[in-house]
């Protein structure tokens, strides 16, 4: 019984804490998530109905970086290809890339223009 008791308490601590955590983003709430982690500079990235607001993103290398997916109109998301990143919809990730040229593109089917969602992530 107690032991149970005990058991009930910790969830509820942790519950507690992790609402906390969400609780002290200070910015709009849309990008909650990454805030806690450290980065150099952010980089938005702006997806509409169907394409990116730019053609190239560029980024520091081996510099931790916050991507940020901001859905202006429709529901995206993005992928780094080849690499380990997809970020859906309004939401950050602190990314780290050596050098290089990486392609960017939409990870929702979003809908007939879909495929033309392809950018440029540029890092050096
Ligand atoms: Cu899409």
């Amino acid at each position: 019984m107690q032991r149970k008791f005990a058991y009930f308490l910790t969830i509820a601590a942790l519950t507690l804490i992790l609402s906390a955590c969400g609780g002290k983003d200070t910015n709009s709430g849309s990008n909650a998530g990454a805030s806690e982690e450290t980065f150099s500079q952010e980089v938005v990235v702006k997806a509409s109905n169907w394409e990116f607001d730019q053609a190239e993103y560029a980024l520091p290398k081996d510099t931790p970086v916050k991507l940020t997916l901001e859905n202006l109109k429709g529901a995206h998301g993005i992928e780094v290809v080849g690499q380990d990143i997809s970020i859906r919809g309004n939401k950050s990730k602190v990314v780290t890339l050596p050098a290089g040229t990486y392609e960017i593109r939409c990870s929702i089917m979003c809908g007939q223009g879909h495929a033309q969602m392809i950018a440029k992530l540029v890092v050096s």
